[in-house]
This record gives structure tokens, sequence and C-alpha cells, in this order.
């Protein structure tokens, strides 16, 4: 069912006040008390702490009071269906690793979709006190101000942000791409949170970012968000971003970044084939 009139406003005021107290429950619990154990999951260096499921439990506890008949989805677990055609998607705390390490970067990520797609989108960084924000066809927003992608024209003199997963097959192929792309652009950064990454693009902080393997939380909030602000979302292959593909540029490099990393993946299947 697709709501007739969507509450967006309503949504990104529910959305944000709920990240923020995720994430600085999170952030306080951990100055705090330390992490007493992270649990493991898809391999041995993809953790979950009991920080990820408090979060995940004060996000949903929250929505459900206010929004009964919403549909939610979470990473650690939840997955309840809803009638008013209004989906969540949360990713408790995404960067757990930079959460691990106590690393910056690490944020609640929390998106609302209809059938028309994301309608509202709020990551929270707590380490640095910023709540990125966005409500489809309203622009997008730090802490309030409206923020831009860059205007980078040259992929050579590009900023560009990637990360890895967790897997290690997956690593060695990543890693055999970025060696590729070191010469050929500014330079390469590697943060540790996708929701985040999206978001810095968003600000004009890196002119680009891609990534593979994602999951939908991942991608949700922080895709609107980059896209409110300018950017141009697709994926490495062409065609709509997917989680398991994702390249988001200001729309001056998008393309050829595009075409960039196409013809270092096919130089490299050339190579194996020799
Ligand atoms: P997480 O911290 O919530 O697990 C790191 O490159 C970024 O990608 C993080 O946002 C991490 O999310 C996400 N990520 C890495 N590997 C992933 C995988 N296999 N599945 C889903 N998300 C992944
Ligand atoms: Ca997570």
């Amino acid at each position: 069912m697709s709501p007739t009139t969507i509450d967006r406003d309503g949504l990104l005021a529910l959305a944000s006040k709920l990240a923020l107290a995720a994430g600085n429950m999170a952030r306080d619990g951990r100055a705090q008390r330390g992490i007493a154990k992270a649990d493991t999951k898809s391999s041995a260096t993809d953790v979950v702490t009991e920080f990820d499921k408090a979060s995940e439990a004060l996000i949903v506890d929250g929505i459900l009071a206010a929004r009964p008949h919403d549909a939610v989805i979470g990473e650690e677990g939840t997955d309840k269906a809803g009638t008013s055609g209004i989906d969540w998607l949360i990713d408790p705390i995404d960067g757990t690793t930079n959460f691990l390490y106590d690393l910056p970067g690490w944020n609640v990520s929390i998106a609302a979709a209809s059938a028309q797609g994301t309608e509202v989108g709020v990551v929270y960084v707590p380490a640095t006190n910023e709540l990125f924000t966005a409500i489809a066809g309203g622009g997008a927003y730090l802490n309030g101000r409206p923020i831009r992608c860059s205007d980078t024209d040259d992929v050579a003199l590009a900023l560009i942000a990637t990360g890895f997963s967790y897997q290690i097959e997956r690593r060695r192929s990543q890693a055999r791409r970025v060696a590729a792309m070191l010469p050929q652009v500014r330079d390469l950064r590697r943060f540790g949170a996708a929701a985040a990454d999206l978001c810095y693009v968003a600000a004009g902080r890196v002119d680009a970012y891609f990534e593979e393997w994602l999951a939908p939380w991942d991608l949700a909030a922080g895709g609107l968000i980059a896209r409110e602000a300018g950017c141009h979302l697709g994926s490495l292959d062409g065609g709509p971003p997917r989680p398991d593909s994702v390249l988001a540029a200001n729309s001056l490099i998008h393309s050829a970044l595009q075409a960039l990393i196409r013809q270092i993946d096919d130089q490299i299947d050339n190579d194996h084939l020799q």
C-alpha cells in the first residue's frame, strides 16, 4: 500500500530524534563502560557489539511507539512487516570497526521509504556532532545548513573515498583495483563507514565514493543525502545504484570515473587470462 499523503517533515523529525538519541547513547556508553565483548558475523573481522544491538532496539522502539503500522528493517535482525506503506531501513551503527577502535566516522543511519523511493534520510556522526539530513526533493543539510557536492571536473584531481569488503577474496580484487587507480587520481580515502562516505561526497569533502557489496541500510539514507546535494548516483557497471555496486560523484566526473574503473577492471581481467 502507498500512503496518500506522506508527512515527510514528521518522518525526518522522528528519524533525527532517534538517530541523535541512539548515537549519543552508543558514544557515551562506550566512553563510560568500554566494549565488553564483540561478536563476529560474516567473517572474523565483521563485528557486532552490545551497542549495535542497543542502538537498534532504541530506534525500533521509538519508531513503533510513534508509528506502529510502519515496516522496519534493521541490520541487527529487526524485520517487521507493516501496513502503512512506509518502510524504515536502519543501520544502528555503520562503521562498527571504527566504533570498536574509537575512531571517528561511525554513524547511525536511518531512512524511511515509500513505494516511490527513499523519502527521508538521516546520518548522525556522533564523534563530530554532525547530523546530515535530506527530504526527497528538499535538498540536503548538515546541522541545518545546506550542503552541495564538489565541482572538481578532472578525475586526475579527484579525492575518492572507497571501502573494502569483509570477505578476503573480495578484498584481493579490490586491492588490485585501487593499486591501479592510485597513480591516476589525487588520492584515495578509506574512512570505514559507507553512510558517512556518502555524506562526505554530499558535503564536497571528497569528490566521489564507490563501494561494492554493501547492504540496503548502508546506502538508503546516505544515498538520498548525496542525491539531494546534487551528486550523481549510479553503479560501477552503469544504471542505478545498488547496494552491491554504488558510485556517487559530482556529475562532472561521474562518467569519467566510471570509465576509469571499467578500464582498470578490464585490464585486470586481461592480465589474469594471460
Ligand atoms: P558496517 O560497519 O555496518 O558493517 C566499510 O567499508 C563499510 O561497508 C561499512 O559501512 C560497513 O558497514 C560496510 N560493509 C562492509 N562489508 C560489508 C558487507 N559484507 N555487508 C554489508 N556491509 C558491509
Ligand atoms: Ca552496522
